[in-house]
C-alpha cells in the first residue's frame, strides 16, 4: 500500500441507528474499490470491519473497526462504528477522529433514535456530513418520507443530491442531480454500473429536484446567490462550489441513495467523498503546549515534529495490544523511538500498520492526517498524545460513567485472578468498563453501560481469555444504624480451672448523622480498666458491628463512649475485654432502636416528552421522589431520587416502555432508612441465606 499524504486522505466516520446498514455500506465499498475479491455481507459474517467473534455471531457492530480502501487516487479511511446505544461512546471515538461523517439512514424507518443521537454527536465534532439513505431496494423504501422525517428532525438544510431510479425491488441507481447523469448498475451484486441520459420517466422529478438543490446551494453563499439571481440558475461547477462550501459550513447537509447488500449506489457515494468531503490537510490541530499551558493550532502537514492521537486500543489474545491512532502532524516512521507526551514515557514503535479490519497491512511511516495502528507498544492507552516532547498535548476523550452493575461469580473455583486479568485487558480497550470488588457485599462487581454491554464483556471475556462466569444482579449494600441513645454492660467471665479470663465494660452508645460512620471515646475517668485494655473493648465493637445486628449489614453512624468497667489482676487480658466489647455492643443494640438504611440513587430519566407521564409514574411505583423536570426540544430529562433496590430492573423497563428511546443515568447519592415492610423483607431474606449458608457448611 502506497503512504499518501493529507490533501489526498478522506476521514469518514460511518454512524447512525443499528441496522441502518454502516457495516454492508462499508463491504461494499471495499469490495468495488477492489480491496477484496468478493461481497462481504453481514447475515454470512463476511463482512471486513465486523470481524469479532461476537460481532459475527450477533451480526451488529460492537466497536468501532476501520478499513481504508483507494478511490481516484484519493485514500478513503472509513471507520464503521455500532448502532446499538450501549456501544455509543465508541461512535464518539470515531469521530473524534474523522473528518466527516456518513449518517446512515434506513429508507423505510427513516429518522431512529440512535440516528438522532448520532447526529447530535457529528455536532458535538462539528462535522460536515452525507445522509446516506440505505437499504432503498426494500419494500415500502420511500425518499420522500424518509426525507420527511429528516427534515422534522434536522431541518430542511438536508437535501438530495441524488433521486433514485426505480423504487423498492426495482431500485437499480441514482440520477446525480449536479450533472444530471443517470446511474444504473446490474442487481447481481456485481455493482457494474452504466452511465446514461435520465430515462423519461425521472426526468422531470430530477429537474425539480435539482431546482430545489440550485435554491439551497445559492441561499448559503451570497456570491452565488448573485449569480442565481442573474442567470436564473447555476453551472455545474458553481454547484460543486458551492456544495463543497455548504457542507463545510454545515449548512446543507446533501443526501445519497444507496443499496449496499445490492451494492447499487455505492460507487456514485465513493465519487461523492471524494469530491465533496473535506480531505485531512483542511483539519486544524488542536491541543496544548505542554509547557506553555496554552492552545496551540497547528496544520496537518507531514513536515515538522510529528504528533498522533491515539483514539482506541484493542485487546487481541494473539497479537497483544493493538493501538490506533491518528497522525495529526509530521510523519511517523516503522521501528522508531516515539514520546508519550500524556505518560512521559518512551514507545519503541515496530511495524506500522493499515488496519483492514483485523487484517494487517505494513507501511513504512504514516503521514500527518493517516489512520493507523501500531502492536505491542507498553504503556500507552486510549486518549494518549504521541508527540516528540513538549511539542502538543491533544485532549482527551470523556467516557460516559457505567449505568448499570451486574455480580460476577466464577464458574470455576479458583478463577478470580483470571478474571481480573481479563477484565483490565478487556477495559483497555473498553473505557467504559469497570469492574471492583463491593467492599461490603465483597462481591465482584461488573459495571457498563448496559445489560447489553455486559453481556458482551462477559462473553469476550469467555472466547478471548477462556473465563468464564455466572451474571446476576448485584446485592445492594444496605447498613443499619441506630435510633436510640443506650447504655449498656458487657461482661465476659470464664473462671473454669486454671487462668480465668474477665473483661468487663459499660458503654454509652448514641445515634451520629449520616455519613458518619463510626466513633469510639474513651471517656473512662480513672482506672476502672487499665489503658493497655482499652483498645480491645473498641477493636471487639469494630468487629461486630461491621457483622451486623438486624441483617448482617455493618452498623454505621452511632457514637459508642467508653464510660466504665471493672478488671481482673490475675484473670484480664485483651480478649477478654475485646468479648466484653462485644457483649456490651449486643446488648446496647438490642435497646438502641435499630433500623435499615439503603442506598439512594440520583437517577436522571432522558425520553421524549410523550413518554414523561408514564416514566414518572413508574418512577413514583419504585417509590422514587421527583425533583425535578425540564424539557429540551421534544425531550424531557426527569430527575428523581430512587432506592438503588427499585432500579435494577430499569434498564429493561426503560426499553420497552419507550420502544428504545429512551435512556437514563444513575449515580450514588446517600443513604436512608428504609420502610418498615421493606425491612422485614431484608431481615427475612437474610435469615434465609444464613440458613442456606448453614446447610452448605454440614
Ligand atoms: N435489503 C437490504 N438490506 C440491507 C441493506 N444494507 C444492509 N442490509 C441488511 O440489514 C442488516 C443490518 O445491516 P448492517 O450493515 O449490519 O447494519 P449496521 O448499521 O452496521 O448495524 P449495527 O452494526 O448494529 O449498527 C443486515 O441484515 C444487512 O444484510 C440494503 O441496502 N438493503
Ligand atoms: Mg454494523
Amino acid at each position: 500500500m502506497k503512504v499518501y499524504d493529507a490533501a489526498s486522505i478522506r476521514n469518514v466516520a460511518i454512524v447512525g441507528h443499528s441496522g441502518s446498514g454502516k457495516t454492508q455500506l462499508a463491504a461494499a465499498i471495499l469490495f468495488d474499490a477492489g480491496m477484496v475479491n468478493r461481497l462481504g455481507r453481514v447475515d454470512d459474517g463476511t463482512t471486513v470491519t465486523d470481524f469479532d467473534d461476537e460481532e459475527v455471531a450477533r451480526k451488529h457492530t460492537l466497536s468501532a473497526s476501520t478499513a481504508f480502501a483507494e478511490w481516484n487516487k484519493t485514500k478513503l479511511n472509513l471507520i464503521d462504528t455500532p448502532g446499538f446505544a450501549n456501544f455509543l461512546s465508541d461512535a464518539r471515538s470515531a469521530l473524534n477522529v474523522a473528518d466527516a461523517a456518513l449518517v446512515v439512514v434506513d429508507a423505510v424507518s427513516g429518522v431512529e433514535v440512535q440516528t438522532e443521537k448520532a447526529w447530535e454527536m457529528v455536532n458535538e465534532y462539528s462535522l460536515p456530513r452525507f445522509v446516506v439513505l440505505n437499504r432503498m431496494d426494500r419494500e415500502r423504501a420511500s425518499l420522500e418520507r424518509s426525507l420527511e422525517s429528516l427534515r422534522t428532525a434536522f431541518g430542511r438544510a438536508v437535501i438530495p443530491i441524488q433521486i433514485p431510479i426505480g423504487e423498492e425491488k426495482a431500485f437499480k441507481g441514482v440520477v446525480d442531480l449536479v450533472s444530471m447523469k443517470a446511474f444504473t448498475f446490474t442487481t447481481d451484486g456485481t455493482g457494474k454500473m452504466t452511465e446514461g441520459a435520465l430515462p423519461g420517466d425521472v426526468a422531470e422529478r430530477a429537474t425539480t429536484a435539482r431546482e430545489a438543490l440550485v435554491e439551497m446551494v445559492a441561499e448559503a453563499d451570497e456570491a452565488l446567490m448573485e449569480k442565481f439571481f442573474e442567470a436564473g440558475t447555476l453551472t455545474q461547477e458553481e454547484l460543486v462550489v458551492g456544495l463543497q462550501k455548504g457542507i463545510r459550513a454545515a449548512s446543507i447537509f446533501p443526501l445519497v441513495c444507496t443499496s449496499g447488500l445490492q451494492n447499487i449506489g455505492i460507487q456514485t457515494l465513493a465519487d461523492t467523498i471524494v469530491t465533496y468531503l473535506p480531505s485531512a490537510a483542511e483539519r486544524r490541530v488542536k491541543g496544548t503546549d505542554p509547557k506553555a499551558r496554552q492552545e496551540v493550532t497547528k496544520e496537518t502537514t507531514d513536515s515538522g515534529p510529528y504528533s498522533a492521537f491515539v483514539w482506541k486500543t484493542v485487546a487481541d489474545p494473539f497479537a497483544g495490544r493493538i493501538t490506533m491512532f491518528r497522525v495529526m502532524t509530521g510523519t511517523l516512521k516503522a521501528d522508531s523511538t516515539v514520546h508519550n507526551q500524556t505518560r512521559g514515557a518512551s514507545e519503541r514503535l515496530g511495524h506500522l500498520i493499515l488496519l483492514q479490519g483485523k487484517t494487517q497491512v505494513e507501511v513504512p511511516e504514516l503521514k500527518a492526517g493517516d489512520i493507523g495502528a501500531v502492536a505491542k507498544l507498553k504503556d500507552t492507552l486510549t486518549g494518549d498524545t504521541i508527540a516528540e516532547k513538549d511539542t502538543i498535548l491533544f485532549p482527551t476523550v470523556k467516557f460516559p460513567e457505567p449505568v448499570l452493575s451486574y455480580a460476577m461469580e466464577p464458574k470455576s473455583r479458583g478463577d478470580e485472578e483470571k478474571i481480573s486479568g481479563s477484565l483490565q485487558r478487556l477495559q483497555e480497550e473498553d473505557p467504559t468498563i469497570r469492574s471492583s470488588r463491593d467492599t461490603q457485599t465483597k462481591e465482584l462487581l461488573l459495571s457498563g453501560q448496559g445489560q447489553l454491554h455486559i453481556e458482551v464483556t462477559v462473553a469476550k471475556m469467555k472466547r478471548r481469555f477462556g473465563v468464564e462466569v455466572n451474571l446476576k444482579p448485584p446485592k445492594i449494600p444496605y447498613r443499619e444504624t441506630i435510633t436510640a441513645t443506650t447504655e449498656a454492660q458487657g461482661r465476659h467471665k470464664k473462671q473454669t480451672g486454671g487462668h480465668g479470663q474477665f473483661g468487663d465494660c459499660t458503654i454509652k452508645m448514641e445515634p451520629l448523622p449520616r455519613g458518619a460512620d463510626f466513633e469510639f471515646v474513651d471517656d473512662i475517668f480513672g482506672g476502672s480498666i487499665p489503658q493497655q485494655f482499652r483498645p480491645a473493648v473498641e477493636k471487639g465493637i469494630q468487629e461486630t458491628r461491621l457483622r451486623g445486628y438486624l441483617a448482617g449489614y455493618p452498623v454505621v453512624d452511632f457514637r459508642v463512649t467508653l464510660i466504665d468497667g471493672k478488671f481482673h489482676q490475675v484473670d484480664s487480658n485483651e480478649l477478654s475485654f475485646k468479648m466484653a466489647g462485644r457483649i456490651a455492643f449486643k446488648e446496647a443494640m438490642s435497646r438502641a432502636r435499630p433500623t435499615i438504611l439503603e442506598p439512594i440513587m440520583n437517577v436522571e430519566v432522558y425520553a421524549p416528552s410523550d413518554f414523561a407521564g408514564d416514566l414518572m409514574g413508574d418512577l413514583n411505583s419504585r417509590r422514587g421522589r421527583i425533583s425535578g423536570m425540564d424539557t429540551r426540544g421534544g425531550m424531557t430529562v426527569i430527575k428523581a431520587q430512587v432506592p438503588m433496590a427499585e432500579m435494577l430492573t430499569y434498564e429493561q423497563q426503560i426499553t420497552s416502555a419507550t420502544g428504545g428511546r429512551g435512556s437514563y443515568h444513575m449515580e450514588y447519592s446517600h443513604y436512608e432508612e428504609a420502610p418498615a415492610v421493606i425491612q422485614q423483607k431484608i431481615i427475612a431474606a437474610a435469615k434465609a441465606e444464613k440458613g442456606e449458608e448453614a446447610e452448605e457448611e454440614v
